[in-house]
């Protein structure tokens, strides 16, 4: 069984998360540290450390992160005005939690990506 995290015991709601959506294959829930008005993180519901440990059986939950970020920016009235999906690994993008997330930015102008 893969490591367990932050976001896994999350995900089985064992520490608090301000929880705005979660099915069998992934969870979504704001930054604690939020860098824009909206600011979510989705995760797959099973741990999956970085990108680098992608698997072809991870698909379905992977594919389900932009669905569900599609959804969410739309619900949170984002969807038009734009927002930002964002996919650290490791250290030179600043990894901190080792369970594959999916940032969502959004709510304000966000400036040039790179830096
Ligand atoms: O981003 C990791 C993100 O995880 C960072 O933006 C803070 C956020 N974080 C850390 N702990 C929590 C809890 N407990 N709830 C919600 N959000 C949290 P990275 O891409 O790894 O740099």
């Amino acid at each position: 069984m893969a490591e367990e995290t932050l976001f896994s015991k999350i995900v089985r709601r064992e520490i608090p998360a301000d929880i705005v959506y979660q099915d069998h294959l992934v969870t979504a829930f704001r930054d604690i540290a939020a860098q824009a008005p909206t600011h979510l993180l989705i995760v797959p519901n099973h741990v999956i450390p970085t990108i680098n440990d992608v698997k072809a059986s991870d698909e379905a939950a992977l594919g389900r992160l932009f669905t569900v970020a599609a959804k969410l920016a739309a619900e949170m009235g984002i969807a038009e005005d734009g927002f930002r999906l964002i996919v650290n690994t490791n250290q030179h993008a600043g990894q901190e939690v080792f369970h594959v997330h999916m940032h969502l930015l959004g709510g304000k102008p966000l400036g040039p990506m790179l830096s």
